[in-house]
């Protein structure tokens, strides 16, 4: 349960860190899964995700990773548990302000060691505009997020700014003079916590430059009743529900 405080400070400055959402052994063992999942796809293809725009604002960029893979919860059945944990579904509750709580998608990010690659500043919202902006992320940390291992940065209270023009030129991105990645408030986290952010709320990460992985898994989550404006970013499994029930949801042949 978040407190009074808690959710207070997100509807001010449209994030919130919530400490420890897992146990130390939960977060180990998802970043077990994360790296045993990791490993199986990449002896099949190039699961490197690291945005064009990234390597263009960032000077560090030019040889860095960030290994990737959308949708693990059809990977691996620990996933699918963690999409309906207790804590992780209430909080996302109580943040979106409605009792029932619909997946869009889920996004694994390995940033490795020494080379994990920055996201330029940005709001999710271009990737997949909603009527409401009730859209959240949730992003879980399955080991230490310290500054230098490229902690996600956020710009407080950009929420507020509503909608902004992105460059859609190597992932969509703010202007990198007017945002730069370090200037933003460092958001460093432990093995457990939880990062919840508006799509709204600008936000990035710089390059992963210590000696240890930086491993996450987001978690983007919607009310069910704000359909999206434009018909993008589908998937499979999106619509899922994952607290309460979905009220606009109608019978098996009706749809
Ligand atoms: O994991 C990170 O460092 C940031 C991820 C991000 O910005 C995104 O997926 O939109």
């Amino acid at each position: 349960m978040l407190t009074r405080e808690q959710l207070d400070f997100y509807h001010e400055n449209g994030y919130l860190l919530v400490e420890g959402l897992l146990t130390g052994e939960e977060a180990a063992s998802l970043r077990r899964e994360c790296h045993a999942l990791a490993d199986r796809l990449s002896a099949q293809t190039n699961i490197d995700a690291t945005w064009g725009a990234a390597r263009a604002a960032v000077a560090e960029a030019k040889e860095t990773k960030i290994y990737h893979c959308h949708n693990v919860q059809f990977y691996s059945a620990a996933f699918t548990r963690l999409l309906v944990h207790e804590g992780l579904t209430e909080a996302a509750s109580q943040i979106i302000g409605s009792p029932n709580v619909q997946l869009h998608h889920t996004k694994m990010f390995i940033k490795p060691p020494e080379k994990g690659s920055p996201f330029p500043m940005h709001q999710d919202h271009p990737y997949f505009p909603h009527a409401r902006h009730s859209m959240i992320a949730a992003i879980l940390f399955f080991d230490d997020a310290p500054e230098e291992k490229g902690c996600v940065r956020v710009v407080p209270g950009s929420h507020k700014l509503g909608p902004l023009e992105h460059d859609p030129q190597g992932g969509w991105h703010l202007p990198f003079s007017q945002y730069p990645i370090e200037s933003a408030v460092a958001c460093p986290a432990k093995a457990g916590d939880a990062l919840f952010f508006s799509y709204l709320t600008i936000h990035g990460s710089g390059v992963n430059v210590s000696p240890e992985a930086r491993t996450t898994l987001l978690i983007q989550m919607r009310d069910p009743e704000d359909p999206p404006t434009v018909k993008t970013h589908e998937s499979r499994g999106q619509g899922m529900m994952l607290r309460g029930f979905d009220p606009l949801s109608l019978p098996r042949g009706v749809e």
